[in-house]
């Protein structure tokens, strides 16, 4: 436990309000995980799976109203609304208090508070922080126990010190009317109520890593990007990194744990992850930008995940993985989702809970949004610095989303302001990942809009004024496109570990060595300098989706000058001067 008097402070008000029958602190010890586990799995809240394919692997369902992210009930509580931002849901910070403790008040009565003191980043590591969550949820403790580094050691690495995030979340009855997550970015405190889905109640994760730690990257002069982080191993030796930020389910833990096509293993091409979701990052000593991952392990998308597509996360789920709302194979008492193999169970249970035949049902056994906790410790590529917490060199930062058309698979930006305009224009097809239609194309800047925690037209200015400070140490900036669709309405490019082919060019740009085409938008490849060994795919087939087509760009300009309205004033001149840039371009 802690002295901390900031953080005991806080406790007794908070206990005061939800009134608990008891507190537990939650100290990281395995004895203590286990009696969670046992207690979750004597109320149903969690299903204990078969323990020889499935070592302390356990199941959950959500409620079926409770299965994603709520943008539209996710709020940004700054005093002035302006710095919440146009593409924030804003609510005044006394208010939403108010409302809050309202909903909150009582809430805990019949159940436990746990208090779980938890370190983004390695324990004591300089770039690290500190937060503090109170849940009344076993799901949430147990989740945030993969998640993040959570135990007594955060206590003593935070000893005395004011400077920590406050967590509150209270399952009350999750009521759909009543869901809120509401971040005070000028507080250091984040309040969720009526949710047990991940990341609207994870705090640690998108609330505190993104939302909250956005803001402080602004303040402090660092950056939090929703962005993966992997290392490309020569066969030399050498490691490169880069860090990308793709929206939610499109492809951030596919690319982190890639497996390299046959003709580069046999090289002695290796690849390793160092994040999958969330990067934070800092100019080092060396005036180059330096990311660490401040998660401990990755709640990733569970349908399609299979031994084809991404083997490493597959081989990550199989000991200490929390599943929740994929399909449970009755046989043998096992899960299944969409896409893991073509043999599903036939007595079985869907996601909610009804009896399912896989071989007969039309209806989905697993969510589209299901996902697994599982340890970064038991993935087989996981990197060696994945713990040091000094974190690791950023060459490229790959920003990307799911377009069928107009985005090649490939380019690079001009340079570091231009790059920043490649990326606060972004555009992506919606998933499952948040509620609401799927498969809307929606601009998504940095893979950021649902996760800045302040006005993104200061988000942008940040971006330009960390270019300026990293000089021609900057990274250099590029974006791809996996999801150009034929005719017919299939993915032309293989994609997974394929996209390696890709990521090797992107890193032959940076070492300066290969030449590239210059278009409108930035330099593409000269098709003959994508590795296309070992693969059949046609160079003309390759060609066709490397392609820019200026008309298409041109509406894209006229789409992007009309996004970029709302930002008024605020935003930047420089991503002004680059879409007249644009379009001056495209003109000719
Ligand atoms: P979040 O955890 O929500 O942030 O998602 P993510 O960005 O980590 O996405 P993830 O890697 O889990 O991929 C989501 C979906 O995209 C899965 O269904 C994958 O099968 C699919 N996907 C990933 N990479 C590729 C690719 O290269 N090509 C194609 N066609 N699909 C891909
Ligand atoms: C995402 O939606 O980007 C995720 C899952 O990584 S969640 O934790 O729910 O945000
Ligand atoms: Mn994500």
């Amino acid at each position: 436990m802690t002295k901390n008097q900031s953080v005991l402070k806080w406790i007794d008000e908070m206990k005061a309000l939800v009134t608990p029958d008891n507190v537990v602190w939650i100290d990281g010890s395995e004895a203590q995980i286990e009696e969670l586990r046992k207690e979750a799995c004597s109320t149903g809240e969690m299903i204990k799976l078969n323990q020889d394919k499935l070592p302390n692997c356990y199941l959950h369902r959500t409620a079926v109203n409770d299965v994603a992210r709520v943008e539209g009930r996710t709020y940004i509580c700054s005093r002035k609304e302006e710095d919440a931002g146009p593409t924030n849901h804003w609510m005044d910070p006394q208010k939403a208090y108010e409302m809050l403790y309202g909903i909150a008040k009582g809430s805990y009565k019949g159940r436990t508070m746990y208090v779980i003191p938890y370190s983004m980043g390695p324990v004591g590591s300089p770039f690290s922080k500190i937060g503090v969550e109170l849940t009344d949820s076993i799901y949430v403790v147990l989740n945030m126990e993969i998640m993040t580094r959570v135990g007594n050691a955060v206590w003593e690495a935070l000893g005395d010190s004011t400077e920590w995030v406050k967590g509150l979340h209270c399952k009350c009855n999750i009521e759909e009317e009543n869901r809120y997550i509401c971040h005070f970015p000028e507080d250091d405190t984040i309040i969720s109520v009526n949710s047990g889905y991940g990341g609207n109640v994870l705090l640690g994760k998108k609330c505190f890593a993104l939302r909250i730690a956005s803001y402080l990257g602004k303040n402090q002069g660092w950056m939090a990007e929703h962005m993966l982080i992997l290392g490309v191993q020569y066969p030399d030796g050498d490691i490169k990194y880069v860090a990308a930020a793709f929206p939610s389910a499109c492809g951030k833990t596919n690319l982190a744990m890639l497996i390299p096509p046959e003709v580069y293993q046999k090289k002695g091409y290796k690849v390793w992850t160092v994040g999958d979701d969330i990067a934070w990052m800092h100019i080092g000593e060396d005036g180059r930008l330096w990311a660490i991952n401040p998660e401990n392990g990755f709640f990733g998308v569970a349908p399609g995940t299979n031994a084809k597509s991404n083997p490493n996360a597959l081989a990550t789920t199989k000991e200490g993985t929390i599943f929740t709302n994929v399909a449970h194979n009755l046989d043998d008492n096992t899960v299944w989702w969409e896409g893991l193999d073509k043999n599903p169970p036939e007595n079985a249970m869907d996601w909610t809970g009804e009896p399912w035949n896989g071989k007969t049902s039309d209806k989905k056994g697993a969510h589209p949004n299901s996902r697994f906790t599982a340890p970064a410790k038991n993935c087989p590529c996981i990197s060696d610095e994945f713990d040091k917490g000094t974190g690791v060199p950023i060459s490229a930062i790959i920003f990307g989303g799911r377009r069928a058309q107009t985005t090649p698979l490939v380019y690079q930006s001009r340079d570091w302001n231009n790059g920043v305009f490649v990326g606060s224009i972004m555009a992506s097809e919606t998933t499952a990942a948040a509620t609401g239609a799927v498969g809307v194309v929606r601009r998504d800047p940095m893979a950021m809009l649902p996760f800045c925690g302040y006005h993104m037209g200061d988000y942008f200015k940040h971006w330009i004024e960390m270019g300026q400070k990293l000089g021609d140490k900057a990274p250099k900036i590029f974006n791809v496109n996996w999801f150009r669709l034929d005719e017919e309405g299939h993915f032309i490019w293989p994609g997974f570990g394929d996209n390696l082919r890709v990521v090797e060019w992107i890193l032959n740009r940076c070492a300066g060595k290969v030449d590239a085409t210059e278009t409108a938008i930035g330099y593409v490849p000269k098709a003959e300098d994508i590795n296309l060994e070992g693969l059949d795919f046609s160079i003309d087939t390759l060609k066709s989706i490397l392609e820019v087509n200026n008309e298409q760009w041109m509406k894209e300009a006229d789409g992007i000058e009309e996004f970029y309205k709302k930002f008024g004033d605020k935003l930047p001149q420089e991503l002004k001067d680059q879409l007249a840039g644009l379009k001056d371009r495209l003109s000719k």
